[in-house]
């Protein structure tokens, strides 16, 4: 209020000086001092004065030396980071060879302990910034070509590379698929397909030289205008899902331009189907689709494992179409009736839209890539669309009811199958192999809202990469077959029963896959022990002079029975996966920026609905 006292009175003395009188009193002082006076006060200033410029001196000395001791510890720091990283200088990228760094007895010592140290500090203190979690919007154009020094064992994985590369060139250049011993090809889409599947493993593995000539490949001979019936799925996951990745990393506009190109030449399987489930398969020129040749019905996998790449291109283009199209594809399986708890029937039909009666549940051939699209949708959008986490928790339930058993005498789980949706059968595929990676990404993502759930996901992530590391490792050769039964026998010994017409391995990724995720999510070395065995192993048996081939017998290494088929997937996804697993940099392709498609093309996340 005002009017009342609201201030407070402070009493200035008549006595105190003003300025001017205090420097007239310093002048009359020093006029009145005797010379001798004088030239004390003068010695007294001049020493002051020297004091002051020495001490001034003396600091930026100290400041000198320890800029030098911080530029000496930074350099032990790099020196020792390069221990830690087996880093090597590998010269120009895009050089013929890179050379193998030879480590000392000392110098793997030292590595060891810090992987010691390392691993134990991640047990007991994680870094929050490891945890994938959900949203980042500014993700388009994460541009980078890696130039960042390799470890030993990504350089063996780029020299993998590179052999597999020339030998396409060499003899397969434009073909979808090499036969690297009778030095022949094969076209299934007549589109290169190697060439489009390698393309963002060679940008990330910083092969310049191979990127460009896979670059110019699209630039001046990739035509989509051919009158060719395609496989809607096998087109989506390896056409659209490298060109949409390309762009995304890239930012070359040529990408773009393909994807919308290809993805309108495939959106027909989906717009022309009767009911809300697409056909399997669509001519590229003319948009005439139809069901498999060989039945009437389209695999659950094929028409779940397609709306990554569809709501990818919507959200780049701006153009909902695609995303709708297979939103609805998502939500009519969801409501569809026939699924065991969660677990969804291998057939299902393109004119009627329903399951097929008694097909067999499985999460290996014909269903697996539905339940790895359930999580990463959901995480594709930043967690927002609860219908797939639902879906995918019901799916996993219901593996472990009918679905998951432990084998005997080790105790291996493997996830086998409900034959005519009824009779339990211990038969697991090597496709299976995908479920550790994705549990454990599931496990890190739901931790917070489902803490005790997460726990039991990332224990059976754990459990099933182990399983699949025992099918490696228990054949001759180090390399898995296609499929795998396990005993349930009291009176047998081994648990692995490997049948005569399943001992092939096509140079497929998903264990490897699963390596990778279980060690960025873990930091357990031995993910990357074992992708290094794997990488042997291939090395040993699938190498032959013209490329890598797959082969018929892994329990053979002296008749492996070499089939003369380099599968694109070996570029794109097995030899990715691999090259990610050995990287140091937990920064490149962080699993919360980024999800991969189920051939290994990686999208980003982001929050469209
Ligand atoms: C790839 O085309 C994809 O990973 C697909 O999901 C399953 N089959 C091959 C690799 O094995």
């Amino acid at each position: 209020m005002y009017g009342s006292k609201d201030y407070v009175s402070i009493p200035v003395s008549d006595s105190a000086p003003t300025k001017k009188s205090r420097s007239f009193s310093l002048i009359r002082i020093w006029k009145r001092a005797t010379r001798c006076q004088k030239n004390l006060i003068f010695l007294v200033l001049l020493l002051t004065v020297l004091s002051i410029l020495m001490y001034s001196n003396q600091i930026s000395k100290i400041e000198e030396e320890e800029m030098e001791a911080a530029n000496q510890w930074r350099q032990k720091r790099r020196e020792a980071q390069k221990i830690k990283s087996h880093n090597i200088d590998t010269g120009q990228i895009g050089d013929n060879q890179i050379q193998l760094p030879q480590l000392d007895d000392q110098k793997k010592k030292a590595l060891q302990e810090l992987e010691n140290k390392i691993q134990k500090d991640f047990v007991e203190n994680p870094d929050p910034l490891d945890i994938p979690g959900p949203k980042d919007e500014n993700l388009i154009g994460d541009a980078m070509i890696s130039q960042a020094p390799r470890t030993e064992r990504q350089v063996f994985v780029v020299n993998m590379m590179k052999h597999a590369w020339e030998g396409y060139k060499k003899y397969a250049w434009g073909h979808d698929h090499l036969h690297p011993i009778s030095r022949r090809h094969d076209d299934w889409f007549h589109v290169g397909l190697t060439i489009l599947d390698s393309l963002d493993t060679l940008y990330i593995m910083g092969m310049k030289t191979e990127y460009d000539e896979a670059r110019n490949f699209v630039a001046n001979e990739l035509s989509f205008d051919k009158d060719v019936d395609v496989n809607l799925f096998e087109c989506t996951i390896r056409v659209l899902g490298s060109m949409l990745s390309m762009y995304h990393l890239s930012h070359d506009r040529i990408y773009l331009d393909k994807a919308v190109d290809i993805g309108n030449r495939l959106i027909p399987a989906l717009s022309q189907s009767p009911s809300a489930v697409p056909y399997s398969d669509v001519n590229l020129k003319t948009g005439k689709v139809h069901p498999p040749k060989w039945g009437p019905d389209s695999t659950v996998s094929e028409i779940t494992s397609i709306q990554l790449e569809f709501r990818d291109l919507s959200f780049l283009t701006g153009d909902m179409k695609y995303k709708d199209a297979v939103d609805k594809v998502s939500l009519h399986v969801h409501n569809l009736a026939g699924k065991r708890d969660g677990l969804v029937p291998m057939w299902i039909n393109a004119n009627r839209g329903n399951f097929r009666a008694g097909s067999t549940l499985t999460v290996g051939a014909r269903a697996d890539s539905y339940y790895e699209y359930l999580i990463k949708l959901w995480l594709q959008t930043g967690c927002t669309e609860s219908m797939y986490i639902d879906d995918y928790l019901a799916a996993i339930k219901g593996m472990q009811m009918h679905l998951i058993g432990e084998s005997i005498p080790s105790g291996l789980t493997y996830v086998g199958e409900l034959l005519g949706g009824r009779t339990p059968s211990a038969k697991m595929d090597h496709l299976v192999c995908f479920l550790g990676g994705s549990l454990a990404l599931g496990s890190v993502n739901i931790k917070s809202q489902h803490p005790k759930v997460a726990k039991e996901h990332m224990q059976l992530a754990k459990n099933i990469t182990n399983t699949c590391h025992e099918m490696y490792a228990r054949t001759p050769t180090g390399l898995s077959p296609e499929i795998t039964y396990f005993n349930l026998n009291q009176d047998v010994r081994e648990d692995l029963v490997i049948k005569p017409l399943d001992r092939h391995n096509l140079l497929r990724p998903e264990t490897v896959e699963s390596y990778f995720y279980l060690w960025r999510i873990t930091n357990d070395t031995k993910y990357r022990d074992w992708g290094w065995d794997a990488a042997q192993a291939f090395e040993k048996y699938s190498k032959v002079p013209g490329g890598y081939t797959s082969i018929k017998n892994v329990m053979d290494p002296r008749n492996t029975q070499p089939m003369d088929k380099m599968e694109s997937f070996f570029l794109g996804e097995t030899l990715k996966y691999l090259y990610l697993l050995f990287s140091d940099d937990r920064n490149l392709l962080p699993l919360n920026k980024w999800v991969f498609n189920t051939e290994a093309h990686p999208l980003p996340i982001h929050s469209l609905k």
